[in-house]
């Protein structure tokens, strides 16, 4: 495959923390996953330590704020109208309700609050809720977070003037595997998104799926995709497919957990900067294999017994597994 033709680079970067120095090829980043466990751990933690507290992890709650009836079609999410899961459509909260979860989980200790809807791209008059929520949001002294779809340049900038911290928009996997999964919108729609976010001035928090059927391959190059970006990404959620019934990736062949950590241990080397998230698919992860993850790198966690439609482990499981790690909230 020739990588250098797939990498795509931001045009204007002014307004950006740190520009990338290097180009990852997907070859590089296979033969980071070819290492063996141990090397490629050894090389993840050293990294890993020279960039960040090893310890601190640090802590997102998620709300959905508009749950299901999506138009879009991606194959892994129970929100999709198109897909028949259990989800019951949920019109947006209001600011009174969405404040009232936010303030539960910075009593819980969460440091950010990230509000996802289910739309394809929102309308002026859906931002000027958000824009509430936001507000209402920072006030409480919580980072925000927002996953709204698509964004054009000019919502992004009024997100940004609203205050908010961080917009989500995953690229969710490889070019190449994307038309396997998402058919409704293409792969350079979500990198014109995040091309409107990052000149926004906003922080990107931009990451993907695994456990979709992929090969490694498509994991190593959605990997160099997200290292490409110019800078990276600050944040990179890393989701282990939630298998719901219903979607069409329900019964998908589990991947190895091992994998699972190598790929955030891949994650880590070649985003050295970036919080790299263990995000959905905790609850079937064990707490050996969590250990591992943070091992291997990951330094954030989603924060709270849901996600936006799928449960996630309980409070007092994360601060049991905290206590027997030696790891703290950041
Ligand atoms: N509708 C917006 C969008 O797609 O950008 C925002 C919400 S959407 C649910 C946010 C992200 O959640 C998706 O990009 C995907 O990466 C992740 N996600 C959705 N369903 C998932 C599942 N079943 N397992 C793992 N991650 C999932
Ligand atoms: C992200 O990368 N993962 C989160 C968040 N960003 C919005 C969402 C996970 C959703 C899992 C399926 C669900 O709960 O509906
Ligand atoms: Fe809609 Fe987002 Fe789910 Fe895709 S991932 S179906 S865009 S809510």
């Amino acid at each position: 495959m020739d990588t250098h033709s797939t990498v795509h680079r931001t045009q204007d970067t002014q307004s950006s923390p740190s520009k990338n120095a290097t180009i990852w090829s997907v070859e590089a980043v296979e033969a980071l996953f070819a290492l063996s466990f141990n090397d490629l751990l050894w090389r993840a933690q050293s990294v890993h330590r020279e960039h960040f507290d090893p310890n601190g992890v640090q802590l997102s709650t998620l709300l959905s704020v508009k749950t299901g009836g999506c138009p879009e079609d991606c194959g892994y999410c129970p929100q999709s109208i198109r897909h028949p899961t259990a989800v019951a459509n949920q019109a947006i909260l209001s600011t009174e309700e969405v404040l009232s979860a936010a303030r539960a989980a910075k009593a819980s200790g969460a440091s950010r609050f990230c509000m996802g809807a289910a739309w394809r791209s929102p309308k002026d008059r859906d931002l000027d809720a958000v824009i509430d929520m936001i507000e209402g949001v920072r006030a409480l002294g919580l980072e925000t977070c927002a996953t709204l779809g698509m964004l054009k340049p000019s919502q992004a900038e009024r997100l940004k003037q609203a205050g908010l911290d961080y917009y989500n928009h995953n690229l969710d996997t490889s070019r190449e595997f994307y038309g396997d999964i998402i058919h409704t919108r293409d792969y350079q729609d979500r990198l014109d998104t995040l091309q409107a976010v990052r000149q926004s001035g906003m922080h990107v928090c931009c990451g993907g799926i695994v456990g979709m059927g992929e090969n490694r391959t498509v994991r190593a190059s959605l990997l160099a995709e997200l290292a490409n970006l110019d800078p990276a990404p600050e944040s990179v959620p890393i989701n282990l497919l939630v298998q719901v019934e219903g979607t069409p990736l329900h019964g998908t062949e589990p991947l190895d957990p091992f994998e699972f950590v190598r790929t955030i241990a891949c994650a880590r080397i070649i985003m050295p900067s970036s919080r790299v998230r263990l995000s959905a698919g905790r609850e079937t992860l064990s707490d050996e294999m969590q250990a591992l993850c943070f091992l291997a790198g990951a330094n954030s966690i989603f924060y709270g017994e849901k996600l936006l439609t799928t449960g996630n482990p309980d409070v007092e499981r994360d601060r049991r597994l905290f206590d027997r790690l030696g790891l703290h909230a950041e």
